[in-house]
């Protein structure tokens, strides 16, 4: 199979994952490498064995020599990394949260477009297996057309020992976590038309808002529930579990803690073990997330070797991201938003 050469711009806390993926993906190999912190640069290269290392962009476009850029930096350097790539002319994956503003994530879909360049946001928990098994059980019928759905993350895992940013910024749960559950809501019940949503900060040590509840009218006509935390102490600690529950006009689904899906129907009631695999170089809780990281890399390769839009393409993620930006709107204005409107 034709090897496609991919650069990685941004080596921290998560490319780690990344960088292990593209090695199991087939038919892609990172050929360099680009940080502008030289430490980063270097655990990353040598953990890989990546000789071709950059602490500049510009530099790492100028030489060239791939196919296409992985950009997993955080999201101050989303819009000038994208367009940067448009610029190159190469297609370009860029890590969620896409971007700070809608606005700038508008023009970021535009310029890719304008360069005919793939643009895809690293967009992944809706890869994950058992969010893909939801999934095709309702594509099989198994509950008949779903009214009403909820989509939970509840937990008081320490993300902010591996992610430090996270507590510093005045946006914290929707633009981080929420922005995944709400892709999940959108993938399982589709677009939605308007949303209300109310946040609370419960953790004094940091800025932004750790609590959130969004209430979603979704254009098929059903209605969902996202409700995430990271203020919620449990006895046995989910993280990163996304839980789900739909009513649909013939039964009902519900996927639980530990990974378990369970079917009623007219037929009767199916369990099923939905937990991800563990991959050879991923680590528990995190697995299912590392899973759905190689996953959506593999679907890169495929879909750009195709010429074929991507799940998560830009375009798609603008849908998403227009809700994190109504949810915000929604909490501090009290009020009902209409998401159609800003798209
Ligand atoms: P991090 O701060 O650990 O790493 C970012 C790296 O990018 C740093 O090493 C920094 O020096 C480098 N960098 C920043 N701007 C740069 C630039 N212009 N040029 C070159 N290098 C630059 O952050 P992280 O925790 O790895 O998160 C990175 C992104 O991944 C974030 O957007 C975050 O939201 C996302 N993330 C996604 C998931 C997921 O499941 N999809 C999970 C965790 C984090
Ligand atoms: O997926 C993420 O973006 C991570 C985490 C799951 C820890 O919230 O930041």
């Amino acid at each position: 199979m034709t090897e496609l050469k991919g650069a990685l711009i941004g080596c921290g806390f998560f490319a780690i994952n990344q960088m292990h993926a593209w090695n199991d993906v087939e038919g892609a190999e990172i050929v360099a490498i680009c940080d502008r912190d030289p430490e980063r640069l270097d655990i990353v290269g040598d953990q890989f064995g990546i000789a071709r290392r950059y602490s500049d962009a510009e530099a790492l476009f100028a030489d060239g020599g791939f196919d296409f850029v992985d950009i997993a930096t955080t999201v101050q350097s989303h819009r000038a990394l994208v367009e940067m790539a448009a610029r190159n002319k190469v297609p370009a994956i860029c890590q969620k949260p896409f971007a700070k503003t809608l606005s700038d994530a508008t023009a970021m879909v535009a310029a890719c477009r304008n360069a005919g360049v793939a643009l895809m946001v690293h967009e992944n928990f809706r890869w994950q297996t058992p969010i893909q098994a939801v999934r095709t059980a309702l594509d099989a019928g198994a509950i008949g057309t779903p009214f009403w759905g909820r989509f939970s993350f509840r937990s008081g895992y320490d993300v902010f020992s591996g992610q430090p940013y996270l507590a510093e910024g005045e946006r914290f749960i929707i633009e981080d976590l929420g922005i995944h559950t709400l892709d999940i809501a959108r993938y399982i019940l589709g677009d939605v038309s308007s949303l209300t949503a109310r946040t609370r900060r419960v953790n004094p040590k940091i800025k932004g808002e750790d609590v959130a509840t969004i209430l979603l009218d979704h254009e098929s006509g059903a209605t969902s529930v996202v409700d995430v935390s990271y203020a919620t102490k449990l006895s046995k600690e989910p993280f990163p579990e996304t839980l789900i529950e739909l009513d649909g006009a013939e039964g009902t689904i519900r996927l639980s803690q530990g990974y378990g899906l369970e079917i009623t129907n007219a037929k009767g009631t199916t369990r099923t073990d939905v937990s991800p695999k563990l991959l050879s170089w991923a680590s528990r809780p995190w697995h299912n997330i590392q899973e759905s990281v190689y996953a959506i890399q593999q679907h890169w390769v495929d879909q750009l070797k195709r010429g074929a839009e991507h799940s998560t393409s830009g375009a798609d993620n603008l849908k998403t991201f227009a809700l994190v930006e109504a949810a915000y709107d929604s909490a501090s204005r009290g009020q009902t938003i209409d998401v159609g409107a800003m798209l």
